[in-house]
């Protein structure tokens, strides 16, 4: 904890001892914004793979909760072969006790499906949905699903009551709890879909779905249990990746695909989708973070080489920030205030590794 305090405090050296049975991974201040680089209009970004690298080998999907709520964040890895958890004590990543229940690799996600306020672990992926929710005496895991049906999945999000699953073969379902009598129904179809989010996209209040592929699909929450599909907004081209960014007038959704670049597009209150902002950048990966504590979401966007914030979301304008890194294989980001400083980190994956990034302090 003390450690992870000092994370402002200029340089870095991380340090990582890992242990085949179990990866413990320590981490210092100190080593390298040798290779940040500055782009855009501001200044770059500093690395802290430290310990994280080692935690992360190529091919795993992170996701940063408090699963004990303990108020530091844990983590959450897909490894090839199985799921795991790891806690965060404040300088550290260590192997979380009790272990997860056996999970078989998939996109992570992490929501408390049974309403007990314990954050519950979930996997999409070959067959379904397959979690394992926390005893809130912390002690055990209950293993949960397969949901879903059983269908190999692409991704989910939760959503009011329930949970909504992009299906390989562009199904996109929702399974309503209670988790011990799941059902399952399809909402459509929508080819090529890669990500679904939850967004509040027509300011109402409510979160809504949104599917990310050959377009933006949407279907609105209306709060009665009825999901009713919305107009969308079709793309020439696919979107790989997609990220919710709520900003002081509403809730946007920004895509980013090899082709289709970087879009940034908003539901007006008529109901039509239009594109506000776009660049052409092949960007693979989105997410919304406030990488500088001001308050205010940015958009943070991985390409092939390289890794871009646009402060406050302006997608249309040079990034704030960037950072070149080596170059990257179907890259995923996770976001978390790991260090607890009130500014998000951003954690880059590929099937290679791992890189975590942070604004340098001012
Ligand atoms: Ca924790
Ligand atoms: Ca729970
Ligand atoms: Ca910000
Ligand atoms: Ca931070």
């Amino acid at each position: 904890m003390r450690r992870w305090a000092r994370l402002g405090n200029g340089f870095w050296c991380g340090f990582a001892i890992v242990l085949t049975a179990g990866i413990t991974v320590r981490m210092r201040p100190a080593d390298a914004p040798a290779r940040t680089t500055t782009g855009g209009t501001g200044p770059g970004l500093v690395r802290i793979d430290a310990g994280l690298r080692a935690l992360l080998p190529g091919g795993t999907r992170p996701r940063f909760a408090d699963l004990d709520r303990d108020g530091v964040l844990d983590i959450v890895v897909a490894h090839r072969d199985r799921v795991r958890a790891y806690r965060g004590d404040g300088d550290r990543f260590v192997p979380m006790r009790p272990p997860l229940p056996p999970l078989a690799s998939g996109s992570v996600f992490v929501a408390d499906i049974d309403d007990d306020a314990h954050p519950d672990v979930l996997v999409a992926g070959e067959d379904g949905i397959r979690g394992a929710r926390r005893h809130p005496s912390g002690r055990r895991w209950h293993p949960v699903g397969p949901l879903a049906g059983g269908a190999a999945l692409r991704d989910a999000t939760p959503i009011d009551g329930g949970i909504v699953a992009l299906g390989r073969d562009g199904a996109v379902t929702r399974v309503r709890l209670p988790v011990d009598r799941p059902t399952v129904d399809t909402l459509g179809r929508v080819p090529g879909a890669a990500r679904t989010i939850a967004a509040d996209v027509d300011r109402d209040g409510r979160p809504d779905v949104v599917v990310a592929g050959r377009g933006i699909a949407a279907w609105l929450n209306r709060g009665d249990g009825r999901l009713v599909a919305d107009a969308g907004l079709p793309f020439a081209s696919h979107a790989t990746d997609a990220a919710a960014l709520p900003h002081a007038r509403g809730v946007d959704v920004v895509a980013v695909g090899p082709r289709l670049g970087l879009v940034r597009c908003r539901r007006a209150p008529d109901g039509a989708w239009r594109m506000i902002a776009r660049r052409t950048t092949p960007y693979l990966a989105v997410a919304a973070a406030d990488i500088d504590g001001d308050g205010t979401l940015d958009v943070v966007a991985a390409r092939r080489t390289g890794i871009d914030v646009f402060g406050d979301g302006r997608v249309a304008r040079k990034p704030t920030r960037a950072v070149r890194v080596r170059a990257l294989d179907a890259p995923r980001i996770a976001i978390g205030d790991i260090d607890r400083d009130g500014r998000d980190e951003a954690l880059v994956t590929d099937r290679r590794g791992a890189i975590a990034l942070r604004a340098p302090t001012r």
